[in-house]
């Protein structure tokens, strides 16, 4: 497995974003022994692709993925919005990311960005909001498939997103639209509340597992809390996972010691399972 850690402009105790600095942080991505970074920004428009390459490449560094989700947390755009103009502009500001990807050979995460299915839909799965989503989604996708850039679909808990909470929902929407290409991103945080077992629901996702988020059951990193590590990493290492996993965890008890315990439980882990 390749090992990412989170970085964003700032970072806050109430924010599950590990070093804060951006391109200011990137040499220490290799120094706390990491394999790339995941980029979160406010938009694609203030990444400097030819900044962050040259780190990248002067840290021999990756990045792993880039996040959206502050389109809906700072700017309210969602993808199944009731004005069909502002979900254009979702799709947009989702794009501009994909050729952002391009550049740095790197994923892009659709979370937060989904939006929030208004009271009226909340009760039915068959409903025109997860056209809408899929309707979205495919021409995300297939710009991303010209771009070679993967798209990774977040479960996300029932307390951030009204919808898609459980890795089977989001399975599930990813079949029944038949979303090719569109893999699923495992956040253990969020599994913790809405997933049963924990093995099982690693091990059903062998096909469609393109990406990791990994914090403790109070959004620690691992080992400050209770979630089930043992039976998460038996699962990755018994579908032969080798793709990212990235340290999206609140930055505590400070920055430094969060990116250092985050790695150092992470690779105890993959020794035992060796
Ligand atoms: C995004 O990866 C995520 O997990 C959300 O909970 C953002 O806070
Ligand atoms: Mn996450």
């Amino acid at each position: 497995m390749k090992l990412a850690i989170t970085i964003a402009n700032q970072t806050s105790p109430r924010s599950p974003v590990v070093l804060s600095g951006d391109i200011a942080a990137i040499p220490k991505v290799r120094a706390l022994g990491y394999d790339g970074c995941e980029l979160h920004s406010d938009s694609a428009d203030v990444l400097d692709v030819n900044a962050i390459s040259k780190a990248c490449r002067e840290n021999k560094i990756s990045v792993s993925a880039l996040a959206t989700g502050r389109g809906y947390t700072k700017y309210g755009l969602s993808l199944i919005d009731d004005d069909e103009s502002l979900r254009k502009q979702a799709v947009r500001f989702v794009k501009k990311y994909v050729v952002v990807a391009e550049a740095l050979r790197s994923s892009v995460i659709i979370g937060c960005i989904r939006g929030n299915l208004p009271a009226v839909a909340l009760d039915s799965k068959d409903n025109q909001y997860y056209e809408r989503l899929a309707f979205a989604m495919s021409e995300i996708v297939s710009f991303a498939h010209d771009h070679d850039v993967p798209i990774v679909l977040e479960a996300i808990n029932r307390f951030e997103n009204n919808y898609l909470n459980s890795v089977h929902d989001v399975r599930d929407f990813i079949d029944n639209y038949a979303l090719k290409g569109v893999k699923i991103l495992l956040d253990t945080f969020h599994m913790n509340i809405e997933d049963g077992d924990i093995y099982e629901t690693v091990a059903a996702s062998r096909e469609s597992l393109g990406y990791v988020h990994i914090a403790d059951s109070n959004r620690w990193p691992p080992g400050f809390g209770h979630f089930d590590f043992e039976s998460f990493f038996k699962a990755l290492y018994d579908i032969g996972y080798k793709g990212w996993v990235s340290a999206e965890c609140l930055p505590l008890p400070d920055e430094e010691q969060a990116a250092k315990q985050w790695i150092k439980y992470v690779k105890d882990m993959e020794e035992r399972n060796e």
